[in-house]
Formats: C-alpha cells, sequence, structure tokens
C-alpha cells in the first residue's frame, strides 16, 4: 500500500484518559474506539493513536481494532512513535515525536511505505523534520492546553506563521485549538488543525465532528 499526499485538514489525535469513563484501562480502549467511529461518522478522515502507556501487545492489538475502523470508513490511520506497529497493521503512517527514532531513519527503513508526520516544537525542530523527510508536521502548542502542560509555554501564533511560512510541508496546530482559534489558526498559514479534546471531550461527538469537519475540511 503506497498512501498518497496529505490530503485531510482536520486529524484526530487520540488519549482515551481524556475520555469521561476512564476508571478501568479495558473499558477507556472500549471506549476509545466507540468515541474515535463517532468522530469518523461525523466525517473525521485521519486519527493518530497515541496511547503512550500501553505495553507493545496491547497496543498492536488496539491498533488492529483501530485499522479496522478507520478502513471502514476509508480514513487515514497514524500511530505515535511505532513505524513496527504501524506496518504491521498496515497503518497509512507513522507519527514521531522528538523522542522516536528520528525522521530521517525511519524513512529510510519504510521508503515510501507510510506517510510520516512529525511532533515540533520550535523553527528548528520544524525544519530538521522537512529536511529528514517528513510528510507534514503538527507545530505546538499554539495555545496553553490541559493536555499538554508539560511542555510549559505555548509555542503561540508567531511561532507558528514562522514556521508555515518556512517549510514547504504541510503544518496542522495542535495544543488548544478549537472553535473560533480555527480560523486564527488558519490564518496564519496552518494547512490544518489537529487535536483532541475538542473532539473528545465534546458531549455530542458525532455531531462536533460534523462541524468542525465542515470548518476545516470544507473552508
Ligand atoms: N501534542 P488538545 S499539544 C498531543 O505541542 C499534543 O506537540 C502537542 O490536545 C504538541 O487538543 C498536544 O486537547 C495536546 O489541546 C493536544
Amino acid at each position: 500500500m503506497r498512501p498518497g499526499p496529505v490530503d485531510f485538514r482536520l486529524y484526530l489525535v487520540t488519549d482515551r484518559m481524556r475520555l469521561p469513563d476512564t476508571r478501568n484501562p479495558q473499558g477507556a480502549t472500549r471506549g476509545l474506539l466507540s468515541a474515535v467511529g463517532k468522530a469518523l461518522s461525523g466525517g473525521v478522515r485521519a486519527v493518530q493513536l497515541r496511547e503512550k502507556d500501553l505495553a507493545t501487545r496491547d497496543l498492536l492489538k488496539l491498533a488492529y481494532r483501530m485499522r479496522s475502523l478507520t478502513e471502514k470508513y476509508g480514513a487515514r490511520l497514524f500511530i505515535n512513535g511505532r513505524f513496527d506497529v504501524a506496518l504491521a497493521v498496515r497503518a497509512d503512517g507513522v507519527h514521531l515525536t522528538q523522542q522516536s527514532i528520528p525522521v530521517r531513519a525511519v524513512r529510510n527503513a519504510v521508503g515510501g511505505q507510510l506517510l510520516i508526520g512529525v511532533s515540533t516544537h520550535s523553527l528548528k525542530e520544524a525544519r530538521e523534520a522537512e529536511n529528514g523527510g517528513a510528510d507534514f508536521i503538527t507545530l505546538g502548542p499554539v495555545y496553553r492546553t490541559p493536555s499538554k502542560l508539560k511542555y510549559g509555554p505555548p509555542a503561540g501564533l508567531d511561532t507558528l506563521k514562522r514556521v508555515c511560512s518556512a517549510v514547504g510541508i504541510p503544518v496542522f496546530a495542535i495544543g488548544g485549538v478549537r472553535g473560533r482559534r480555527i480560523r486564527e489558526v488558519r490564518a496564519a498559514g496552518a494547512y490544518g488543525v489537529a487535536m483532541i479534546s475538542g473532539i473528545l471531550g465534546a458531549a455530542d461527538i458525532r455531531r462536533k465532528a460534523e462541524e468542525l469537519t465542515l470548518l476545516t475540511e470544507k473552508s
């Protein structure tokens, strides 16, 4: 399978701990599949499976299920950090972090078999990702977000603007992106938006996904 270009503008990133029922991890996994199913039925076309605490075999099992689900909707699936898991489940791509195997090494290993996204937080990281062969990047956190407090102060709109004009690959704004901010980041040059709580935190996930799809994919 050889994926085409980056053909989506709304990128759903998962975090099952942000769903209401997280008391038992199994329930949370089931809950995540159900929540992602609702987002897909509302029009989401790309999902990044980002469940960093799962042991390899649990992650693989969930990734297979996520592959079946996304396939049903013709949506792209990316696996955070693990190109081996991405290849094993025939995902469309891998999403690397600054702690993962560097993008160039992954590109050398997988050739054109996978799309590669990279999380970046500065102009320097954005340029490195592009030079290493990334297909797209996320840049964040643009705004303050409880989902990512450990990254400290937000990169802000100015950094986003600088990055968008400096790199030639699509840039997805991430971190506290929702509502009116979507227009703001698009105006700053972002190709698309990536989010966790803007979708998974909604009371009606399907409806929210429909609304966001209209705002992003069709604008
Ligand atoms: N990565 P929310 S910010 C997963 O800056 C992630 O790279 C970020 O969650 C980065 O949409 C972030 O709930 C959290 O703000 C995004």
